[in-house]
């Protein structure tokens, strides 16, 4: 490795949560937050731990079940031996079984969506690494489209008001919310946690910042959510609790009020936007003779009648900010608060004016609310998939136990496709994917499952073959995004663990044994890969004008402040501006109240505007509380869940549940009891803490803590851990976008009182530990 960067010894180096700097003191890394940072994130110190840690993967694994009977369907998976082999050996039985399949059943039996966050850096990234090697190796794969973090958002933003980017990620800045707004009503809350983390880096945590500002200036927050703590003390908020999942009932209650005084912006609502008249005659009652009154919201979502008509009536004529996480589309229905929120920011004739109208998911990532950086960053070239076939990514259950089947997507009838292998290398379905137990008996159906891991997730623990992968801590990488100005060399830090190689030296050996290897590396090692990747933005600095070092300068300076775009609001913006020169591209050029598109295809689940549909997955008797399952304060998702900060944050070596206090003295419940939470789907331990910043009737429990199943024999293990989506449910938002609904669902809990079995999900599958010490 290279000589020390600066004179503290220490090495610039990236992650989604942050940037910062790292090198060894006394055998011990350490890491410390890039200087320039405000409000860096707790979750950067889960790396000193997780370095070395005994979770991680030391050498190559196969089932042994595979290696003796060959591929094939098996529930084995997740239950069977693991056997160490040589690389070589693996290599060779993995290239073997895609030449199988390429030549018997084409790339179209290969699953290569792959979904997950990966690391930081743009080369090593591992959804493009793996990608790459599938298009040239073996000619394509069926992907996946949209995410689990917008499912529904992705589909239903571009027919309302424009393409998702430009619209949610290009129109609202921090900086306008600073100097602009005036009122921000926040459905889910802008929680620091969760805009600690951004994709391919964040140099500078400004949200807490920034809230404060506008609050010292006199913007008003309201908080509308479960949780106290979904906005931080900066913002100074209005906190209104709300019954999950009935936000659309509550906005609907204010856009009457809002018509019924008068209060409505008709000149907007006539020049911007379409298909008023429909939706007003079902605001009004007129289709369905249920007036959407503030009262008729207050007894679906809980909140005062009064209440729900006052924020109408305060918000109007002011510049008002309506802000949404993506939780609430992660949920039934997901479509219908977006819309929802688009439609009364229409009403409030606030689309784009500075610090106004409505931004989808500022705050529940970095990359919103920032003006965007002007020349291109590193990405690594994909090549071409000739496989035609996709599902939206949450559907991944569904289609290996339903080949074959038809299901509908945004207007299309598609069909499942036949998989037989499924390759995964930078994600935790594990961890992403709702109602673990039916998706332990999805990846039972196929053939081979392939995962590239640094660590024994559970993912890795139901795969065939597991190779293992260095952790970014131990490769050379470049870290950028189109929304932080600053480029990261990611310098090395520390030797791969045990016999690890990256996802680069992986595809490449199998992509040799393919005959496709000058075609895969194109000769290049990383450090020119990274050179080259590096090119492009030192190019487009050139041609600005401006300073555009060589990459070997860039690399020891370690960081490169990249030019940002002016701050015009972008095309909501131009379109406020100017309607007839600046259209948006909707199929009318304007806002989508009502949409001819949607109302085309015919979904009772989501009609041509937005309404409210009620739920099936609601309390009752035997499932009385809602659960949250929502994002981790202390990790990325399954990331290091071992590291330092995640493992601090346990108790009794669990995931911590919050209960508000009532909730817990009706069941005996008391601080930091284990508790069992369960539902028709499954059952998992957790510490309780009991909190009244949660709403009473609703428990809260982060994602993350990796799945661990008491008896993994078992139908329906009990998940010793804490994982919240053993309790999730697998269906669809709606047959429009088909999004991931696992942020909300419904079950009991009690306080746990048998035998505590022990937590496991760090320890390696024993006949890995026995291998691994030879
Ligand atoms: N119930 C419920 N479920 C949810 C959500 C929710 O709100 N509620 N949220 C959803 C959302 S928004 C998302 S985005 C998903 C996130 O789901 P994922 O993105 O799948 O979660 P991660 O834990 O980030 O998984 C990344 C994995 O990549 C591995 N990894 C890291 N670097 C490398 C590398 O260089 N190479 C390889 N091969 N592997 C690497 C990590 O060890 C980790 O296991 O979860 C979703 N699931
Ligand atoms: N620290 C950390 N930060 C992260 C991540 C992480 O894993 N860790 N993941 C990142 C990723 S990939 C994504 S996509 C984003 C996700 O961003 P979000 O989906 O917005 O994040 P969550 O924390 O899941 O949910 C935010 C809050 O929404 C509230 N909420 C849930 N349901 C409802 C509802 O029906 N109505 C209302 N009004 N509120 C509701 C909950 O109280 C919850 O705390 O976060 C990103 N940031
Ligand atoms: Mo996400």
């Amino acid at each position: 490795m290279d000589k020390p960067m600066d004179r503290s010894g220490l090495r610039p180096h990236s992650s989604h949560w942050g940037v910062f700097r790292a090198g060894w003191q006394d055998g011990t890394l350490v890491v410390e937050p890039h200087p320039g940072d405000p409000d860096p994130s707790p979750i950067l110190q889960n790396f000193p731990k997780a370095l070395r840690h005994r979770a991680r993967i030391a050498r190559p694994m196969i089932r042994r079940g595979w290696l003796a009977n060959g591929p094939g369907p098996s529930d084995r998976r997740g239950r069977d031996e693991f056997v160490a082999v040589s690389w070589d050996r693996a290599l060779d039985l993995l290239a073997g079984e895609l030449a199988r399949l390429r030549d018997t059943r084409g790339p179209q039996a290969i699953f290569g969506g792959s979904y997950g966050w990966s690391s930081a850096g743009r080369f090593h990234h591992a959804q493009s690494q793996i990608h790459r090697f599938l298009n040239i190796a073996l000619g394509g794969y069926v992907r996946s489209v949209n995410s689990y973090s917008a499912g529904a958002a992705n589909v239903i933003i571009p027919h309302v008001l424009g393409p998702f980017e430009p619209v949610t990620r290009h129109s609202i800045t921090w900086e306008q919310v600073m100097e602009h707004t005036q009122m921000v009503l926040a459905f889910g809350g802008m929680a620091v946690k969760n805009s600690a983390v951004a994709g391919g880096g964040v140099s500078q945590h400004i949200e807490r910042g920034a809230m404060g500002t506008a609050a010292a200036r006199g913007c008003r927050f309201v908080l509308i959510s479960p949780l106290r703590d979904d906005l931080p003390e900066e913002a100074g908020a209005e906190w209104q609790t709300i019954t999950p999942g009935t936000d659309t009932a509550m906005m609907l209650g204010m856009a009457h009020t809002l018509a019924s005084e008068g209060l409505h912006d008709r000149a907007f609502l006539d020049t911007y936007c379409t298909g008023w008249p429909e939706f007003e005659k079902y605001l009004m009652g007129r289709t369905d003779g249920v007036p959407k009154t503030a009262a008729w919201a207050s007894a679906i979502c809980g909140v005062p009648e009064a209440r729900i008509a006052g924020l109408a009536r305060e918000a109007a004529g002011k510049r008002v900010l309506i802000t949404m996480a993506h939780a609430l589309q992660r949920a039934e229905h997901g479509e219908q608060p977006v819309w929802m929120g688009a439609v009364l920011a229409a009403m409030l004739g606030q689309i784009g004016l500075p610090g106004g109208g409505f931004n989808y998911a500022l705050g529940s990532i970095a990359h919103y609310g920032k003006r965007m950086v002007a020349v291109p960053v590193a990405g690594l070239p994909q090549g071409r998939n000739k496989v035609t076939e996709f599902i939206p990514v949450a559907r991944i259950s569904d289609m290996l136990l339903n080949p074959g089947a038809p299901f509908d997507y945004n207007g299309q009838r598609l069909t499942y496709p036949e998989i037989s292998l499924v390759y995964w290398a930078g994600g935790n379905p594990f961890h992403h994917h709702q109602d673990i137990n039916r998706l332990r008996r999805a990846f039972a159906r196929v053939d081979t499952l392939v995962v590239h891991e640094t660590a024994w997730t559970a993912t890795a623990r139901h795969a065939d073959i597991v190779l293992p992968c260095t952790m970014t801590l131990e490769r050379e990488d470049i870290a950028g995004s189109t929304t932080d100005p600053l480029l990261v060399a990611m310098h090395q830090l520390a030797e791969p663990y045990g016999e690890a190689r990256d996802d680069y030296a992986i595809f490449a050996g199998l992509a040799a044994r393919l005959g496709k290897e000058a075609e895969f590396t194109e000769g290049r090692t990383p450090r020119e890969w990274l050179a080259h990747l590096y090119d492009r933005t030192r190019t487009a600095l050139a041609e600005r004008g401006l300073p555009a070092p060589d990459f070997e300068t860039f690399w020891e300076m370690g960081e490169l402040e990249l030019p940002r775009e002016e701050d015009t609001g972008g095309i909501l913006g131009a379109f406020r501006r100017d309607p007839a020169a600046n259209p948006l591209p909707t199929p009318s050029g304007k806002v989508e109240i009502f949409s001819g598109t949607i109302a085309g295809f015919g979904y009772e689940d989501c009609p041509g505007h937005p309404a409210w549909l009620a739920p099936v997955d609601v309390p009752d008797a035997a499932n009385p509380l809602w659960i949250v399952a929502n994002q981790p304060a202390t990790r990325l998702h399954s990331q290091l869940d071992f590291g330092g900060t995640s493992a601090d944050s346990k108790r009794r070596g669990r995931e911590v549940m919050r209960i508000h206090p009532a909730d817990a003295a009706a069941r005996g419940i008391a601080e930091g009891d284990i508790v069992r939470l369960f539902n028709g789907r499954g059952a998992c331990l957790a510490a309780a803490a009991l909190s009244e910043a949660v709403m009473p009737g609703v428990v809260q429990l982060a994602t993350g803590a990796w799945y661990d199943p008491a008896d993994p024999e078992e139908e329906m293990p009990l998940c010793v851990h804490g994982n919240p989506n053993v309790l999730t449910r697998d269906a669809g938002t709606s047959r429009l976008a088909q999004g991931c609904t696992g942020q909300l669902t419904v079950l009991q809990v009690e306080k746990f009182t048998g035998n505590l079995p022990p937590v496991r999900a760090w320890d390696p599958p024993e006949a890995a530990l026995a291998t691994a010490a030879e």
